[in-house]
């Protein structure tokens, strides 16, 4: 299979919030790090207009909006519906109309304030003024929830912060002189501080032809679909996938919404897992799954021993679990 290649600058906003949504969706991509200032020829070859993100998908379909590169992964991958689809259609349209705001006029101002002096005629105060009017905006809908729409995170929130980020790099006070902005600052912390955002940010020389291709995330392995993997269950979750058709729990008394993917081990990671999780419980069972069954992404993820661990990026449908039994194993 040819792995989709994704053209990317570590610090630009948009190229941050695709790397986001590739991250969350279990894909993982040959990462090909641009330097803005000499761009790749097999880049403007594909994508003329020279902006990052691009994504090659396998099938050499050329992706050069970000916000396609993320409505691109989200159809391979939504495990906590960021896409909103279990939203109202009017939560859906605040989404979007959010994201429009950010891409328009909060990034207009957003330029205009940050790099003033190539703008000429810009005033730098006015356009200060003008962005914290928006933040102000995204800032209130925070103080009734964690997130920009409803109760969970959605593309809004995904879309927007990384250029929020941009804003509080030009104006790290800004929180003293405008204390309104405190839940807008909460909420970027929340992705600043996740461990997710090393993962987003490591740092990599610019791609040159010649080199040996390299993984985004850097961290992450693909799964080898020769091989089975295993998933420890609960007696009561498999009989009520059984009768859905499709079992969506990542761990012990977590969902795969609530967590992002569904957690598995390889044969040899089976026992501590069970160790570690779920040895005080009776009715546990092991799941053999046939990897190549599963239609989501499916990622090896590191935890932070730096062990990888198999993860679907989905739910595991029945069919591709070819075989159930007591764990541990009854002695005959
Ligand atoms: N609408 C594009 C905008 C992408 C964009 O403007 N990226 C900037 C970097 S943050 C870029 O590549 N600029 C080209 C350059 O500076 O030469 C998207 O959403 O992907």
């Amino acid at each position: 299979m040819t792995r989709p290649v994704l053209y990317s600058f570590r610090r630009c906003p948009y190229a941050m919030r695709a790397r986001w949504v590739l991250l969350h969706s279990g894909l993982l991509v040959e990462w090909r790090e641009v330097a803005l200032r000499s761009k790749p020829a097999a880049l403007l070859e594909r994508s003329p207009k020279g902006t990052v993100p691009v994504l090659i998908t396998s099938e050499g379909q050329v992706i050069d909006e970000s916000l396609a590169v993320m409505g691109w992964a989200l159809d391979q991958a939504d495990p906590c519906d960021w896409r909103g689809l279990l939203l109202t259609a009017q939560e859906r349209e605040t989404i979007q109309a959010l994201i429009a705001q950010n891409d328009g006029p909060f990034k207009h101002h957003l330029d205009r304030f940050k790099y003033t002096d190539r703008y000429p005629g810009a005033v730098r105060d006015v356009h200060q003024q003008e962005g914290l009017a928006i933040l102000r905006g995204w800032s209130q809908r925070l103080d009734a929830s964690e997130w920009l729409v409803g109760d969970r995170c959605t593309l809004a929130d995904v879309a927007l912060w990384p250029f929020v980020r941009q804003w509080w790099i030009a104006d790290p006070n800004v929180v003293d002189h405008c204390s309104d902005l405190v839940p807008l600052a909460a909420w970027l912390e929340r992705f600043l501080s996740s461990p997710d955002f090393e993962r987003l940010m490591v740092r990599r020389d610019p791609w040159q032809q010649e080199d040996e291709p390299v993984f985004f995330p850097a961290d992450a392995r693909p799964v080898p679909l020769e091989a089975p993997l295993f998933h420890l269950a609960l007696a009561a979750d498999w009989q009520q996938a059984l009768k859905s058709g499709s079992y969506e729990v990542s761990t012990r008394g977590l969902s795969l919404a609530q967590v992002g993917f569904i957690h598995a081990s390889r044969a040899e990671q089976l026992a501590a897992t069970y160790a570690r999780f779920y040895s005080d419980v009776a009715d546990v069972l092991q799941l053999t799954i046939d990897p190549s069954q599963i239609a989501v992404p499916l990622r090896a993820d590191p935890v932070p021993n730096g062990e990888t661990f198999p993860h679907l990026y989905g739910p595991l449908p029945v069919h591709a679990v070819t075989d159930v039994g007591s764990y541990p194993p009854i002695k005959t």
